[in-house]
């Protein structure tokens, strides 16, 4: 750069700022833009000083945060080794970011200059395309959004810019044995070797014989299918984007973050411990969904007892830290698609639960887990996606990137998705409905508790893989990162030795 900067001006968490901020390691420039804190302040002005810098240094990590969950590529380890490339990569990202916000400016205040002072080679007519491509598509996924109607009312073409997923590179298995079903009430110790096996290779089971009577899980899945069947009018005051409400209904948590939508809307409840009153409830699933919440957390605390053991610990140890006092449930709703080829139901993602339970439509497949062959998940290269398929009564557990983590990694939350739902008849067929439970800690309590690998699990074999983190600081990331693009437990990931 040669010692000149671009003239900018930006503002973060309401700090104005007037000089840009270079981000990898080795390419900072010679002039003072990002100086390094003092490590022992001791002095007024050396306080005053790391304090200022820490707070730079905070909005500049946000900034970054923001390109990350803009631009898949800034999500992955660098795909190069030319420092050059990867300096190109990064600036095509933030010029084509600025782009977007200012074009996206309501007051009009978009007609300034762009001033780059491109000292390197940008392929400027490369990147006005893609922010033309993605201004379009953010304009188009507003409109569906403002409609508050879901994609079951939408009539946007899967083969649209806005859901059209890339091929997956992993084919889908023939084998539809790599599931196992595993019977409650067999003998207890025959049922902790099979979730010990299935937890530790697959990270997903069936279980039969569980204690929910089979009315309930109809009525769960049907209360589903009748909120979203009701008129537009009934469900638009639940449709919400705002994370701290206890009732949300939308199509796609991560519209705006992901890089393909995906065919599908929900319906999103914290039912435990503090659900919403009755009277909050729609009408359509008032009666259901505490009732359907307890007996789900029921089962998860009874597998959690027995995967405790699984690793060697108290059987009430997961219990005691907290891994089943809250639990959020979705029903998610698919409607047929038109184009189920180019689009997915449910984006490649793994969980941010501790355990999930999930009930399953029994009529319309679509859930698939990738696995290899040999029913591990050790090398993703080898892996493909195997079918989970409906079994009548039964409900499917797997699971989540928490319990990955406390275990040290030793429990497997394994990445899934739900192809779109083929119908029968193009549109006219029948929509695929599950209710997810998804186990976690009480997201309600004031002081969030503090979650690692648990210590008895740790040895010099067996360093820690994780940092530890609250549910609140994982479920952020989890959020603004979107379904796609890989494990958000990756990011808490500790250096390796
Ligand atoms: O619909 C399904 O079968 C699975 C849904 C799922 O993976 C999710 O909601 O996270």
């Amino acid at each position: 750069m040669q010692g000149k900067a671009p003239r900018v001006s930006y503002e973060i968490n309401g700090n104005e700022y007037d000089k840009p901020y270079y981000l990898a390691d080795g390419i900072y420039p010679d002039w003072a833009t990002l100086v390094k804190t003092v490590r022992n302040p001791n002095s007024e002005k050396t306080r005053r000083f790391a304090k200022m810098q820490e707070a730079c240094r905070k909005d500049v990590e946000r900034g970054f945060g923001v390109l990350q969950a803009r631009w898949a590529i800034v999500h992955h380890p660098a795909r190069t080794w030319s420092l050059k490339t990867m300096h190109e990569v990064m600036t095509c990202c933030v010029i084509m970011h600025n782009m977007i916000v200012e074009n996206e400016r309501p007051d009009g205040r978009n007609e300034n200059h762009w001033e780059f002072q491109v000292s390197i080679r940008v392929r400027l007519s490369a990147v006005s395309i893609a922010v033309t491509h993605t201004t379009d598509r953010r304009q188009a996924l507003q409109a569906f959004d403002d409609t508050k109607a879901g994609v079951k009312a939408s009539s946007t073409p899967a083969s649209g810019p806005s859901r059209h997923h890339s091929p997956d590179p992993h084919p889908t298995s023939s084998s539809s044995a790599t599931i196992p079903v595993i019977d409650l009430s067999a003998r207890r110790f025959d049922v902790l070797s099979q979730l010990k096996a299935a937890a530790e290779t697959v990270g997903f089971f069936l279980v039969v014989n569980h204690g929910v009577t089979a009315g309930l899980l109809a009525e769960m899945l049907e209360s589903i299918r009748r909120f979203h069947e009701s008129p537009k009018e009934a469900k638009a005051p639940s449709y919400t984007r705002d994370l701290t409400k206890k009732l949300q209904f939308n199509s796609n948590f991560d519209l705006f973050q992901s890089p393909a939508a995906n065919w599908r809307d929900t319906l999103f409840c914290r039912a435990f411990p503090d659900p919403p009153g009755q009277g909050e409830l729609p009408p359509a699933v008032r009666g259901v969904l505490p009732k359907d919440s307890g007996a789900v957390r029921r089962i998860a605390v009874a597998v959690l007892e027995l995967l405790s053991e699984a690793l060697g610990l108290a059987p009430n140890r997961l219990e005691e830290i907290g891994c089943a006092d809250g639990v959020s449930v979705v029903g998610n709703y698919y409607p047929p698609c038109p184009e189920p080829h180019l689009t997915l139901g449910t984006s490649r993602h793994s969980d941010p639960s501790f355990l999930t339970v999930l009930l399953q439509d029994y009529d319309i497949p679509g859930l698939q887990v990738l696995v290899t062959d040999n029913g591990g998940e050790e090398d993703k290269r080898q892996s493909v996606w195997a079918d989970v398929p409906p079994v009548p009564g039964a409900l499917v557990i797997n699971v989540g990137d928490l319990l990955q983590l406390v275990s040290n990694g030793k429990l497997r939350s394994v990445e899934h998705r739900v192809v779109a739902n083929v119908g029968r008849n193009g549109r006219d067929g029948r929509a695929r409905v599950s209710v997810a439970a998804f186990v976690t800690a009480n997201l309600n309590a004031t002081t969030a508790m503090v979650y690692g690998p648990i210590e008895d699990l740790l040895s010099s074999l067996a360093p820690p893989l994780y940092r530890s983190i609250t549910v609140p600081e994982f479920l952020s990331h989890y959020n603004g990162k979107g379904l796609d693009g890989g494990p958000a437990l990756d990011y808490f990931r500790l250096p390796g030795p």
